[in-house]
């Protein structure tokens, strides 16, 4: 059945008669069918994929591509005298996650998917996922997102759980998302629900009452944890997650035949960062009560849990007050006591130790109970195994290993670039789009300057895709023209978007001194700030008053333009990573475990500006210096310099008198004209005696270094070979590699 046959049969008309509404209902239907077609009839072992965050993005064309029928459908669709971009509009971005934490975990259950492995992600059904940010006098303000509806990808499921916290339980309600492969099998996001969850308690932006945990427990994607309610309701939301998640799978199981002392026979379950991890504790105790003495059920269930870390900051390394966990999970406690003393008895170092002066680590206990430990990139496992987590690595080398992150390239090249995917088409032919290492073969076209020419047209094309959309969507006016430099990512002081905000101050000044650059820059930002970072926030700011100050001043505003785009989410990256000349990956070497927007940029022709950080180092080894513009220092001299305590920004300030001119602008009476004092000397002030990701001692280098990109983009055809071998290139970080990787060495499907 066509799709037009379909919707004629769901609403008595057909499609020209359809409003638009219509239409994408009748299309999300018509690909849940074809989807729930496809859907893999499961093999014995089964891996779970446990998550707080699935970035998933909107779903309709990626589900058209990776079932095999965009283009038919499109067509159809036109020849109706429809737009599928404009019904695409009425889908609305599910926001649940934060950033490349959340897309990664949806890139690889695409892969999954893809790749035919029995495997399904588990998360959680938050009401409103992440705020949704809104721009007032220059600051950002946080507002509910909410995107469920009648009509969504959702499928109510009638698997339903009782959850135990410590003085009452709930009833869960499990959700399905389908995953559909590319030209593969059909796999399945669980999400889990409550019902007595209550929107009507969200008062005055994203504020709630936080005690009512019964009514706000899957309300909010990480909700403000300022304060102890806050904190405490991540804990409940963590638990309902994964005791969802350990029914869940210990049902299958049975289901399918164990007997639950061959547990890992039928289950592996991949923790994504610390938020999973009770469900270690938590299998247990199921176990117990389905029978297993404790020595048994630990012994399953160490077999059965493999731990991904994602950053070695230590404020996502997460710790639980043992009050928090008797308040919570009382049941919980008893068992991670024994599996504490355990460990205890074996190795006396209290730095590895799971309970220490009344915190529970998380990640201690993923490592010593898990089957493996990997980073994200090569060089962030470097520093796991070296520095980080030494200690663990000393006691159990064989854990630890590297997988080095990937995206899925139906969305990031096939979907969001189809210009530049049926230009890679025209040259390589199709086979690219199941083995991503293909794409290698555009190397032999680097020297053809009418090839090149074509990647800077589609370039081109791409700038004034960016530049409709943006006005039309947030009445940003672009200039086609100039260079697009790019910016986007979680606001975060380690990513450094202060860093490139001083840029902008001192090209500002150099303009206004007469230097003008050769061709127009328009500097892009999108980042949200987490709502009680308040220094994140400050950085947002000061990115909005220079865009307001530089538009309003007629010397620089020809030449110099900064944007920051609102609420900046998975659509917005996927029209601005295809129009991206130059993207920014400039975390303070040893910070970044991987990054994952500089490979979507990288695969579509952008050229980085970077530290030598996460998979930025990985990137540079397939290129080569000249199709990478790399500054700062390495990840050795900031680890150094942190060991020692020797950094006293001020003394940097001091020496550098461009960099003192740039830091004196933000609290300088042009500023404050547009912005908050308070903010604004907050920043400054941290900056100047604090600067703790280190931007004053790579400020020069960096600056040096964009303005030898900036240099090297005027001479077109060689810009151009620099797209290609980026493009080229890119290969090794599809996810299909990545997750191929993890089932070989970890999950043995
Ligand atoms: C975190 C890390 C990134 C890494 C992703 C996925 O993402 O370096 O690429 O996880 O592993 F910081 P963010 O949430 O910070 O974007």
């Amino acid at each position: 059945m066509t799709a037009n046959e379909y919707i004629k049969i769901r609403f008595g008309r057909h499609m020209d008669q359809c409003t638009n509404e219509e239409i994408y209902i009748g299309l999300l239907e018509y690909v849940k069918d074809k989807a729930q077609n496809k859907e893999i009839k499961g093999g014995k072992k089964k891996l779970y994929y446990i998550s707080a965050e699935f970035l998933i993005g909107k779903l309709l064309s990626n589900n058209l591509i990776n079932l095999g029928i965009y283009d038919e459908v499109k067509k159809e669709v036109e020849a109706n005298g429809k737009s599928l971009a404009e019904i695409e509009e009425i889908e609305v971005e599910p926001s649940l996650g934060n950033g490349g934490l959340g897309r990664l975990a949806a890139c690889f259950l695409d892969s999954i998917a893809t790749l035919g492995l029995n495997g399904d992600g588990v998360g959680l059904a938050y009401h409103m996922g992440l705020f949704k940010q809104v721009f007032a006098n220059n600051l950002q303000n946080e507002e509910p997102n909410p995107w469920m509806s009648d009509h969504s990808w959702m499928t109510k499921t009638d698997k339903t759980y009782q959850v135990d916290f410590g003085g009452f339980n709930v009833q869960s309600r499990m959700y399905d998302i389908d995953v559909t492969g590319y030209d593969s099998v059909t796999t399945k996001l669980h999400l889990f629900d409550v019902e007595t969850v209550d929107e009507s308690i969200i008062k005055d932006g994203i504020n709630f009452d936080k005690s009512e945990f019964t009514k706000n427990l899957t309300l909010f994607l990480y909700p403000d944890d300022s304060d102890e309610n806050g904190r405490l309701l991540r804990v409940y939301q963590q638990y309902f997650m994964v005791s969802n998640a350990a029914q869940l799978i210990l049902d299958e199981a049975v289901e399918k035949g164990s007997n639950l002392y061959d547990l890992p026979e039928y289950a592996v379950i991949q923790i994504n960062d610390t938020h999973p991890s009770m469900v270690i504790p938590e299998l247990v105790r199921l176990l117990q009560i389905r029978g297993l003495t404790m020595d048994e059920a630990i012994d399953v269930v160490s077999k059965c849990t493999a731990y991904t870390n994602h950053t070695i900051l230590a404020e996502a390394l997460e710790k639980w007050p043992i009050h928090f966990m008797m308040k919570a999970v009382p049941q919980l406690m008893p068992i991670i006591r024994e599996l504490h003393n355990r460990i205890a008895k074996k190795v006396s170092d209290p730095d590895v130790a799971i309970i220490r002066d009344g915190l529970v680590h998380m990640a201690h206990m993923d490592i010593h109970y898990g089957i493996s430990i990997n980073g994200v990139a090569a060089l962030h496992t470097e520093i796991l195994k070296e520095t980080e987590l030494n200690k663990f690595y000393k006691l159990y080398p064989e854990k630890f290993n590297n997988k080095t992150n990937g995206i899925t390239f139906r969305r990031w090249l096939l979907y969001c670039n189809p210009e530049l995917a049926s230009l890679v088409e025209e040259l390589i032919g199709p086979g690219f789009k199941k083995d991503a290492t293909e794409l290698k073969k555009l190397e032999q076209y680097m020297n053809d300057d009418a090839v090149v020419n074509k990647f800077l047209e589609v370039k081109d094309l791409r700038k004034k895709v960016l530049k409709d959309y943006l006005a039309k969507t947030q009445g940003i006016s672009l200039d086609e023209n100039s260079i697009y430099d790019i910016q986007i990512k979680r606001l975060h002081e380690y990513k450094r978007q202060q860093m490139n905000a001083l840029y902008v101050i001192n090209k500002y000044f150099e303009i206004k001194e007469g230097k003008k650059p050769s061709r127009p820059i328009t500097v892009i930002f999108g980042a949200k700030a987490a709502p009680a970072y308040v220094i994140a926030k400050d950085i947002i700011h000061l990115i909005l008053c220079l865009q307001e100050v530089i538009a309003n001043d007629p010397q620089v505003s020809p030449y110099l333009k900064v944007v920051m785009v609102e609420n900046y989410n998975v659509t917005l990256a996927e029209k601005l990573i295809p129009a991206c000349d130059i993207h920014e990956q400039i975390s303070l070497a040893s910070k970044e475990a991987s990054g994952t927007s500089n490979m979507k940029f990288m695969l579509n022709g952008a050229v980085a500006i970077g530290t030598m950080d996460g998979a930025n180092v990985e990137m540079h080894d397939f290129v080569g210096d000249d199709n990478i513009f790399i500054f700062g220092e390495d990840s050795d001299t900031v680890i150094k310099r942190y060991a020692e305590g020797s950094y006293v920004s001020k003394n940097y300030y001091k020496k550098d008198k461009k960099l003192k001119k740039a830091v004196d602008f933000i609290i300088s009476d042009k500023l404050l004209e547009v912005g908050q004092k308070e903010n604004l000397e907050r920043l400054y002030n941290e900056l100047l005696n604090k600067d703790w990701f280190m931007t004053f001692p790579d400020f020069e280098d960096y600056c040096a270094t964009k303005e030898k990109a900036y240099k090297a983009y005027e001479n077109r055809l060689e810009w151009g070979r620099k797209m290609i071998k980026n493009i080229a290139n890119a290969g090794f970080f599809s996810s299909d590699r990545t997750i191929a990787q993890y089932n070989e060495d970890i999950w043995k499907l």
